[in-house]
């Protein structure tokens, strides 16, 4: 028996002792001789070393919290987009160069071993990235803080691009095999679905007609040179031993099997939407299959803590939603509250009121969730009756207090009334929760001007802002690990856990010395990229050209047409006056569209098409390259983003709610070209107008061009540049086999534009003319990409997270004891 007190030191991992370590996971938990082991084998071991070696800390942090019983936050969030791991976890452990010795010292190499890993795409885009940047944050912070996600058995598709069109084929990520998770045997929860509901007086009894398992698979995130370590508890449908008995009674044995992989089907698949929503039966229950599993976990753990107590639940836990997608837990919490546990509706409302917080990550309308009551009715039965009932008490609030104006109590009630009544997810969401914050400056102004008006109004004080952040552990340290060493240099190796020491590099500004080392690490990082498209894509690419990157999600606000109508342009001109001293460019574009989305994956093709024509144009005599990377996925951002000259944020205002990626490009160097929206207008205030490239109408000019009846056709008109390119593309000149290819995405161009790209086109193709001046000078250049990355200190997520500590969820650091 172990004393209760002991706390294991583990020895200084030497090179000689990892090396032990991975041959015996190699030979006893893989079962494999060093001869026979492949690299997959190679890497599982390796994977296996190094994670007892962070196991040992987070068992530690575990067992503080429990002791401590601290108030501690719960993050639901229907996406995590992690990354690989092993890399940044044996950074954090201080192990990298012991681990790349001992494997050499094994006559392996360390990134081989690394390539091997899989990429959980446990996410689509910026939403699931930031909630594993979140991650990151909280256990390098120290934070008592803890993920709850799905652990989706295919994730975000792969994407390869067959003749220039996207085709998306599924991610297996779990068949190669999980080595980092846990699987917790004893972590298992009844999910309930259908049925009906009675009342006994005032009580609401619901009979459940459906019930899956809820099984936890627990995933380590260490923190960066901290003990400390976080988990993200992510939940697999499993039928178990349950049955459909009706159906195994009627002797129906096949219908009682059919029935149960129907149920697993709730983790199977992660939805492929960004900023749209489907509203298909089966997200519906996958959302409440999260919510439902980490609530019961959640209450358990309290009451385990707090001597059976739930009193006190709302002093101790603070739950995060991460947009719309779990906000069935606060039904579900007041179901449990006041079905289960007994407590009056009116305690039970003010404790769900201060655990929940809810941050709203867009404002398209088409990304709002709204679910069908009949759906709701047939999934859910309770949680309807739950919702009205909330409903009724809040609108009479409303009518009391703030206004009895019968429009207005329409536009705020929970409930959408028309042909089809529905759940409105977003006024659930401010309703249940104490704080409702945006994630940039603009958006969350923009967020209580529009979408939330009315509730700015009836609950002013709910409303903030929360500024995103990105991680620099990864960002930085796994993806640029030769301007890490720069910053180490120079400014010692604090940064990774406190971004504003960045501002240290102030006073090299302009020296040539540090100027000359930055601009030859962005060499290098170019030249990696250039192998990489060499090895994926046969095409070759200049490094000394300007690299010119838009990379995230395809979708039509975030207008990759508006680049493409510019590419062109410039192609144009080039070939009209190829004798000028053209700047060469290599513009590299990469991201996938949601599997329904018409439009994007017309865009795709579209730049495909245009890089075929212009990538074998001699007369351009290789000083212009358009490359589409496949597949994009955080692996493939990693090599991407230190490799940028030009960061692209090129959304319409007031359309891209943060952006993250601006974050990552600008730290790495990158100058970013962008509009007046999201995240960029703060990146403006900190690096300055001189070192950054702004151009485009603001959020007025664009409301001023809606209201007065935006016409795209007048700016197609005006622009000789603009309607040759449009011209082009309409009249097949990019896809001579099939002329008319484009002829849908033109007409709407011509007609509607309704992202106004025709209205940016000027500024934005005038403003890329700048950026090749500016590149002229590369001492002036690369002093610009120094005061970029010696003002970016803001845009860590530590910043970001400690904000939601102290403002949102009233939690503390813990101090770790040694
Ligand atoms: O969230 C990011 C922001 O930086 C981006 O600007 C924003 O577009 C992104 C439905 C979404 N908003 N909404 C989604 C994702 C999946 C889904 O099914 C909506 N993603 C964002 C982080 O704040």
């Amino acid at each position: 028996m172990l004393d209760k007190d002991f706390i294991y030191e583990s020895p200084k991992l030497t090179v000689e002792a990892l090396k032990q370590a991975i041959v015996s996971k190699l030979v006893f938990d893989i079962g494999r001789s060093a001869q026979e082991a492949t690299t997959r084998d190679w890497l599982n071991a390796t994977v296996y070393a190094v994670r007892d070696f962070v196991a040992e800390g987070w068992i530690q942090t575990v067992n503080q919290f429990r002791e401590e019983k601290t108030r501690r936050v719960y993050y639901l969030s229907m996406e995590f987009l992690m990354g690989r791991v092993l890399s940044n976890a044996m950074l954090s452990e201080g192990v990298y160069d012991t681990a790349k010795q001992a494997l050499s010292e094994l006559g392996l190499v360390l990134e081989d071993i690394l390539e091997k890993e899989a990429d959980p795409g446990l996410g689509n885009g910026g939403l699931g990235r930031l909630a594993a940047c979140f991650m990151d944050s909280i256990a390098t912070c120290n934070l008592p803080g803890m993920g709850y996600g799905i652990r989706y058995e295919y994730g975000m598709f792969k994407q390869t691009i067959e003749d220039g069109s996207q085709v998306e084929k599924p991610d297996a990520w779990i068949a190669k095999g999980a080595p980092w998770e846990f699987t917790r045997a004893s972590k298992r929860y009844r999910v309930r679905f259908g049925g009906n509901l009675h009342f006994e007086g005032e009580k609401c009894i619901w009979t459940p007609s459906e019930e899956i398992t809820a099984l936890a698979y627990d995933n380590i995130v260490p923190g960066y040179e901290t003990k400390s370590a976080a988990t993200l508890r992510l939940w697999t449908a499993n039928a178990g031993d349950i049955f459909n008995l009706a159906n195994f009674n009627k002797g129906d044995y096949f219908g009682a099997i059919e029935e149960r992989s129907s149920i697993e089907n709730v983790s199977r698949v992660l939805y492929p939407d960004d900023s749209t929503w489907a509203g298909r039966e089966l997200r519906l229950r996958q959302e409440y299959f999260l919510v439902s599993a980490s609530l019961q976990d959640i209450i358990k753990r309290h009451k385990k803590f707090h001597g059976g107590k739930i009193a006190n639940l709302a002093d101790k836990v603070a739950i995060h939603l991460n947009d719309t997608h779990p906000a069935l837990a606060i039904p579900e919490l007041m179901h449990i509250l006041v079905d289960q546990e007994g407590i009056s509706w009116k305690k039970a409302w003010d404790m769900t009121r201060r655990i929940f917080s809810y941050t709203c990550h867009t404002l398209m309308s088409e990304a709002l969730e709204t679910w069908p009551i009949e759906l709701m009715a047939k999934v859910l039965p309770r949680h309807l009756q739950m919702i009205y009932e909330i409903n009724a008490e809040f609108l009479e609030y409303v009518r009391t207090y703030v206004s009895a104006d019968v429009d207005f109590i329409r536009r705020v009630s929970l409930i959408e009334e028309g042909n089809q009544r529905k759940v409105r997810m977003g006024w659930l969401s401010v309703v249940g929760s104490h704080k409702v914050n945006g994630v940039a400056e603009i958006h969350s102004d923009l967020m209580v001007s529009s979408t939330f008006a009315d509730f700015a109004k009836i609950y002013p004080e709910r409303f903030t802002n929360v500024t995103n952040g990105v991680t620099p552990r990864r960002w930085i340290g796994v993806a640029n690990p030769k301007l890490a060493a720069l910053f180490d240099k120079y400014i010692g190796t604090e940064w990774r856990k406190d971004l504003s020491q960045l501002s240290l590099l102030k006073p090299y500004i302009g020296k040539p010395e540090i100027i000359g080392e930055l601009a030859k690490i962005k060499f290098a990082n170019k030249k990696r990229l250039a192998r990489y498209v060499k090895n994926t894509l046969d095409i070759e690419i200049n490094p000394n050209a300007i690299f010119d990157v838009q990379v995230k999600r395809i979708h039509e606000y975030k207008r990759q047409i508006l680049n493409v109508l510019q590419i062109i342009s410039r192609y144009n001109q080039m070939i009209a006056n190829p004798e000028k001293n053209w700047q060469s460019r290599v513009f590299i574009l990469a991201g996938k569209a949601a599997s329904a989305y018409y439009t994007a994956k017309q865009t795709i093709r579209l730049i495909n098409d245009i890089a075929e024509v212009i990538n074998n144009d001699e007369r351009l005599k290789g000083r212009l390259k358009v490359v589409f990377i496949p597949n994009y996925s955080v692996s493939i951002a990693e090599i991407i983003i230190p490799a940028a000259d030009i960061s692209e944020q090129i959304s319409l205002a007031g359309t891209e709610a943060s952006g993250t990626s601006n974050m990552k490009f600008a730290l790495n160097g990158a100058l970013t070209l962008g509009t007046l929206d999201g995240a960029n207008v703060e990146i403006l205030e900190n690096v300055g107008e001189d070192n950054i490239f702004i151009f485009g109408n603001t959020v007025e000019q664009v409301e001023e061009l809606r209201r007065n009846g935006y016409s795209p056709v007048t700016f197609y008109q005006q622009d000789e540049e603009l309607r040759q390119a449009v011209d082009q593309i309409a009249l097949g000149h990019f896809s001579p086999k099939e002329p008319t290819r484009y002829q849908g995405l033109i007409d709407s161009l011509r007609n509607y534009d309704y992202y106004q790209s025709f209205a940016d086109f000027r500024s934005y193709a005038d403003m890329q003319a700048k950026v090749d001046e500016k590149y002229q000078d590369q001492a002036a250049w690369f002093n610009s990409t120094l005061e970029n990355i010696a003002n970016m200190g803001f845009f860590s997520s530590d910043r970001t997270i400690l904000e939601y500590a102290e403002r949102i969820w009233k939690i503390k650091p813990l101090k770790l004891e040694n």
